[in-house]
């Protein structure tokens, strides 16, 4: 049978245009604004944002002048000027249930974990009474105990794996979040979008935290982001953004509370930028040639964490010599912790062949 003749397309009409086949809007809404209020906190809570504050400050000096001695060999990164952000967030978590994870600016973390200072300073020194055994050193600290996993010197890597432990809490479904928290130079890495993708399409409980403590290394944030306004980062993952002072621990308890409601209610991921500073070099091997002293001193002077809460307690009426009374006791821990670091041996030579691998899984 002939076919039937087909019809030439006509010169005159153009062909009709199909639309194109729309992906259906996930939502149509805007992305959530939370609330980033300031934390309400008692005289009693004050004093022990105070006390852990100077914990970290005391012990990240020790840690300097350990280092200046040859005490402390290798890359050693100080968190002095940054107090404010681990004490606020740390101190809303709930110990045993919430795990944490970071770079290699990790000793206020553990201390906010409530890591024993002796075994961080030993680690530190490379002591066999060390938290890794003195194998670690700065960088690679763990402690499974108090939710603590690391202590990573990739750049980035932590985002990730932080990803993968919220993972883990929404599997075993036990009510854990992640705190993971990443540098402002580690928020141009590529691995961190991607898992951005995967917290926000499987609704991880994860709350990502960016300390912009505006340098990475050399190199300040604007120079070397796109987009400075970190905590906007999540936008296109649809993952909400807040953006907070990090000199002031009452604003980081407060954001951070808003935060934690809404990734343990099940909604995903949130984005924190926390925008602080660090006073000392990139690690102590770095002679800070990339900003001046006026800049340093000039934060230290108008925003210091620690010197801001004590205006505020002297305020409410705390006297300075219970204020000196709490330094000095802290001192006292902190030098405890080096004497503990002093006192411990060495690991043992054959210990170079234990730990490398896991032995049972
Ligand atoms: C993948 C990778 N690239 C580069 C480095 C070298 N490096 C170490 S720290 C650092 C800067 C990171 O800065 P930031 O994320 O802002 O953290 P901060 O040191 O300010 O806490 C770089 C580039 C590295 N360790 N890993
Ligand atoms: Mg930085």
């Amino acid at each position: 049978m002939a076919k039937a003749p087909q019809k030439a397309p006509s010169k005159s009409k153009a062909p009709v245009k199909r639309a194109p086949k729309k992906t259906p809007a996930k939502a149509a809404s805007r992305l959530p604004v939370l609330k980033t209020p300031i934390y309400k906190a008692s005289k009693a809570e004050l004093m022990e944002f105070y006390e852990q504050m100077l914990l970290i400050r005391r012990f990240e000096e020790k840690a300097g002048q350990l280092y200046g001695l040859g005490l402390i060999g290798g890359f050693c990164h100080l968190y002095i000027g940054q107090e404010a952000v681990v004490t606020g967030l740390q101190s809303a978590i709930e110990p045993g249930k919430d795990s944490v994870i970071t770079g290699y600016r990790d000793h206020g973390h553990m201390l906010a974990c409530g890591i024993d200072p002796n075994v961080v300073m030993a680690e530190l020194t490379g002591r066999a009474s060390g938290i890794s055994k003195g194998k670690g050193g700065s960088m690679h600290m763990f402690s499974v105990e108090h939710g603590f996993y690391g202590g990573h010197g990739i750049v980035g890597a932590q985002v990730s794996l932080g990803t993968g432990l919220a993972f883990g809490h929404k599997y075993k479904d036990d009510g854990g979040v992640c705190l993971a928290y990443f540098g402002d130079g580690a928020s141009n890495q590529g691995q961190v979008y991607e898992s951005f993708n995967m917290a926000e399409l499987w609704k991880l409980p994860v709350i990502f935290v960016i300390e912009n403590n505006q340098y990475a290394m050399g190199t300040s944030v604007n120079r070397s982001s796109s987009e400075d306004q970190l905590y906007r980062r999540g936008e296109s993952f649809r993952i909400p953004g807040m953006q907070v002072d990090g000199m002031d621990v009452l604003a980081v308890r407060g954001a951070v509370e808003e935060a934690l409601k809404y990734v343990r209610g099940g909604k995903g991921p949130i984005l924190m930028e926390l925008k602080t500073y660090r006073y000392r070099g990139h690690s102590m091997s770095d002679p800070a040639k990339y900003r001046s002293r006026d800049e340093v001193q000039d934060v230290r002077e108008k925003s210091d964490p620690i010197e801001r809460l004590k205006a505020m307690l002297i305020k409410q009426g705390v006297k300075e010599e219970d204020l000196k009374a709490l330094d000095k006791k802290v001192r006292k821990t902190v030098m405890e912790a080096a004497d503990f670091a002093e006192e411990s041996p060495e690991p043992e030579a054959a210990e170079l062949y234990t730990d490398v691998l896991v032995g049972q899984y």
